[in-house]
C-alpha cells in the first residue's frame, strides 16, 4: 500500500515536472485522474459544439444569395464537420469512445456552446456568425493551441487554421452588406444587434465564478483566462465594426486606454448573466430544437455507420 502512494508521488511529481517545462502529456503518459476527467470535459464539449454549431448555418444553405457564396458557405461548414472529427478523436485518445460521448450529449449530460442555441433569421445571420462566433471561437482557440495534452493542442493548430478563413468570409458578408442598400444596412445592424452579446458570451462566467479555470490554468490546459479573453476579442473586434460603419450594441461601450501595442481597450457593459445560465441549462430559444435535430440525424444515420462496420470487419477477414 505504501508502494502504491509513493509510486503516485513520484509519478505526480513528474507529470507536474512536465507541465512545467511546456513538454506536451501525450495519451499513454500517466495523468492525474482530474486531469484526464477535466479534459474529457472541455474537448468533448468543444466537439459538440463544433458539429451542434452546423446546424444554425446549415439552415441558409439553400438561401445563399450566390452560387459564390453557397460553395463557400457549404466548405465552412463542412469545415466544422471537421473540427468536430478531429476534437472526438483527440477525446478518444483519454478512453472514452465516441459513442459515449454521443450519449451523453443525448442525455443532456454534456453540454455545447449557448452561441448555438439562437435562431439565424436572415442572411445576414451567417455574416454575423462568421465574424463574431468564428472571430470569438478563433481567439479562444488560437490560446488552446498551447494546451498541454498533446492530441488537443495538435488538433487545435489546424483548426485555427480554417478557423480565420471562416472569420473572413463572415466579415466579407458584413462588409457587402454595410456597401449594399439602406435594407441591407439595416440587416447588418440588425445580425450584430443580436449576435454580439451571445458572442460575448461564448467565451464563459467572469473568473471569479468559473468552476474550471483554477484547474485549467494550473495545469496549463487553458492557457489564458475566460475574461482575458473577452477582452482580446471586444479590442480587436470593436475597431473592425467601426471600420464598416456599424455600430456596436453597447451604450456603455468607449475607449479605455491603450494596449502593450498602442491599441485602443474598452470600457463596456457586463453581460445578462440570468440570460447566458438560462440557455446553458437548456432553455434557450433553440435548445430543444438543436437536440432534436441531433439526435434524430444520429438515428437516421445509423444504417450507415452499421455498414461501414460491416465493411470493415469484412476486409479484415479477407486480409486474415
Ligand atoms: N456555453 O468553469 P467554466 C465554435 C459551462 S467552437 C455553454 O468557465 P470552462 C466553432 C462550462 O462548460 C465554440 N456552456 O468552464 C464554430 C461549465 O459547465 P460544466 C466552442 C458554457 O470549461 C463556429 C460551466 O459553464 N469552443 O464556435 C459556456 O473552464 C461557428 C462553468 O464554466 C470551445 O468549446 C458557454 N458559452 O470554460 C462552429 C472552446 N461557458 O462543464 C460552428 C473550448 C461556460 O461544469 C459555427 N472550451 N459553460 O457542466 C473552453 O475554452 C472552455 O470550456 C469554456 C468554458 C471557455 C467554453
Amino acid at each position: 500500500m505504501k508502494e502504491t502512494l509513493l509510486d503516485e508521488a513520484t509519478l505526480l511529481a513528474e507529470f507536474e515536472a512536465k507541465i512545467d517545462a511546456e513538454i506536451k502529456i501525450e495519451p499513454r503518459d500517466w495523468m492525474p485522474d482530474a486531469y484526464r476527467k477535466h479534459l474529457i470535459r472541455q474537448i468533448s464539449q468543444h466537439a459538440h459544439s463544433e458539429v451542434i454549431g452546423m446546424q444554425p448555418e446549415g439552415n441558409w444553405i439553400t438561401r445563399a444569395p450566390s452560387l459564390r457564396s453557397k460553395k463557400i458557405l457549404l466548405a465552412k461548414i463542412q469545415d466544422e464537420g471537421g473540427h468536430g472529427l478531429y476534437l472526438y478523436s483527440a477525446a478518444e485518445t483519454l478512453g472514452v469512445s465516441r459513442d459515449q460521448y454521443i450519449q451523453w450529449l443525448h442525455e443532456g449530460k454534456a453540454k455545447y456552446a449557448s452561441v448555438f442555441n439562437y435562431p439565424t433569421l436572415n442572411w445576414a445571420d451567417i455574416g454575423a456568425i462568421g465574424w463574431l462566433v468564428d472571430g470569438a471561437a478563433i481567439t479562444n482557440q488560437v490560446s488552446l493551441q498551447r494546451t498541454s495534452y498533446g492530441p488537443y493542442s495538435r488538433a487545435m493548430v489546424r483548426i485555427c487554421k480554417e478557423e480565420s478563413f471562416h472569420q473572413r468570409q463572415g466579415y466579407e458578408i458584413m462588409w457587402k452588406m454595410m456597401e449594399g442598400t439602406k435594407d441591407q444596412q439595416r440587416m447588418a445592424q440588425d445580425a450584430i444587434n443580436r449576435w454580439w452579446w451571445p458572442a460575448l458570451m461564448m467565451f464563459g462566467p467572469h473568473d471569479s465564478d468559473s468552476a474550471h479555470t483554477g484547474n485549467a490554468m494550473k495545469w496549463k490546459i487553458k492557457r489564458e483566462t475566460n475574461d482575458r479573453l473577452r477582452e482580446k476579442f471586444i479590442n480587436k473586434t470593436v475597431p473592425q465594426a467601426e471600420l464598416i460603419g456599424l455600430k456596436v450594441p453597447d451604450a456603455n461601450l468607449k475607449v479605455s486606454g491603450t494596449d502593450s501595442f498602442g491599441e485602443p481597450t474598452y470600457d463596456h457593459s457586463d453581460i445578462n448573466w440570468e440570460e447566458f445560465w438560462q440557455v446553458v441549462n437548456g432553455n434557450g430559444p433553440c435548445n430543444e430544437q438543436r437536440l432534436e435535430h441531433h439526435v434524430k440525424a444520429h438515428q437516421d444515420g445509423k444504417w450507415v455507420r452499421e455498414c461501414a462496420k460491416a465493411f470493415q470487419n469484412n476486409n479484415d477477414s479477407i486480409n486474415r
